[in-house]
């Protein structure tokens, strides 16, 4: 027996900064419920089971829907939503249970709903190969829970759809300010104070330094100029509340020798950041060039007034080994992922040998930020050589 499913437990892929939830499966018996993710590669099978059936009409969450066959998805937190992507429903010999006309509810808060309109759908292939078919373009709501009901079908007596795809708008609304303070054990020369010789050399360059591997960070920012007190550039990442795993935005940022930041463009405090929306919560990340990245232990309302601050164990994920205790109550990002991939290990030993005796450079071995590579960044390389960084942010 199949019956329509609230579903509220989501799973999220991310494939640059395109969402991918997936509609799951879900076996439901009286009082228990469980899901499983179901989340494919552009083709869909043909597989008995692999899908949403519903045989019973039941009361819809927005009763202006009355007794339906509907399907609720709860995102967890509002998202931007865009464009989607639907498989129907592609069992064999039963196509016909795949939704022909629906029409889509969206709602902040799972009790006022809007309508977005109606929609019609292709019936499936019924062939393991079903390529799916574009569904409606949802730029311009912003919804925690969506809702999809059925108004007809190719004729079967049961509804089904088999997968769904929601692609989330990263640039919608205005950009969000995050404001975090962090010290880089490297750079740091103690009472709060970081290295600005980089600067003062002219070294730092205007353009963001993430875009090669590991980041391969993709954002344009080109600073309006370097401020003297500029230790270096820095990458912010917001994260989902949901799931750390998934990254939601980032954000190139200028950090000064005090442990704030600023926005490279703007020049003011913090770094803005696109595709958040205002008063979500976001786990946020801090990366450096050759220090290992950390992120916070709680999700933190955005824009934030209070900074961040990772300069305190307490709040980042992983605590006291995560950041490394710089000796005046201030704690720092580890010294020594010189290739930046969330681990200090030899790989980053055998880079730090292939720059070995550059000077006067920006170049990720330069541990200490005097711009050279000297003993003087092995030294800070060696005592951290086998710390892990944080899964969810590392690059492995
Ligand atoms: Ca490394
Ligand atoms: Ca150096």
């Amino acid at each position: 027996m199949s019956n329509n499913i609230k579903i509220s437990n989501m799973t999220t892929h991310i494939k640059s900064y395109i969402w991918i939830l997936c509609l799951l499966i879900a076996t439901a018996t009286v009082g228990t419920i469980e899901v499983q993710a179901q989340c494919s590669e552009n083709t869909h099978s043909n597989t008995t089971g692999e899908g949403w059936v519903s045989c019973m009409p039941t009361a819809n969450p927005n009763p202006a829907r009355g007794t339906s066959h509907w399907l609720q998805y709860d995102f967890g937190e509002v998202y931007a939503l865009s464009t989607t992507f639907f498989w129907n429903s592609n069992e064999v010999g039963e196509t016909d249970r795949g939704l022909q006309n629906l029409v889509i509810d969206y709602s902040i808060d799972g009790v006022t709903w809007t309508e977005w309109g109606t929609y019609t759908l292709m019936e499936a292939t019924g062939m393991n190969d079903y390529l799916g078919t574009e569904g409606p373009d949802l730029t311009g709501v912003n919804a925690q829970y969506l809702l999809i009901t059925a108004i007809d079908n190719f004729g079967d007596s049961c509804y089904g759809i088999a997968e769904i795809r929601f692609d989330v708008d990263p640039n919608a609304g205005p950009a969000q300010t995050v404001q975090l303070n962090v010290f880089l054990q490297g750079a740091y020369e103690g009472s709060g104070i970081m290295s600005t010789e980089l600067s003062t050399l002219g070294l730092i360059p205007a353009e963001q330094p993430f875009s090669n591997a590991p980041w391969y960070y993709g954002g344009g920012e080109i600073a309006t100029i370097i401020p003297a007190n500029t230790t270096d550039w820095v990458l912010v990442e917001a994260r989902s509340q949901q799931d750390p795993d998934v990254l939601v935005s980032q954000a190139a940022a200028l950090l000064l020798s005090d442990g704030s930041i600023i926005d490279p463009i703007t020049l003011t405090p913090g770094v803005n950041m696109e595709g958040l929306i205002e008063g979500n919560l976001y786990y946020i990340a801090v990366k450096a060039r050759n220090h290992l990245a950390v992120y916070t232990q709680e999700a933190l309302q955005i824009p934030n007034d209070v900074p961040a601050d990772f300069t305190n164990p307490a709040n980042i994920t992983g605590g006291t080994d995560q950041l490394v205790d710089l000796g005046d109550g201030n704690y720092g990002l580890y010294a020594g992922d010189i290739n930046s991939d969330g681990v200090i290990t030899i790989a980053d030993l055998n880079v730090y040998i292939s720059h070995s005796s550059l000077i006067y450079n920006y170049v990720d071995s330069d541990l200490n930020y005097d711009s050279n590579v000297t003993v003087s960044d092995f030294n800070f390389y060696l005592p951290n050589s086998s710390i892990i960084g944080a899964e969810p942010i590392r690059y492995d």
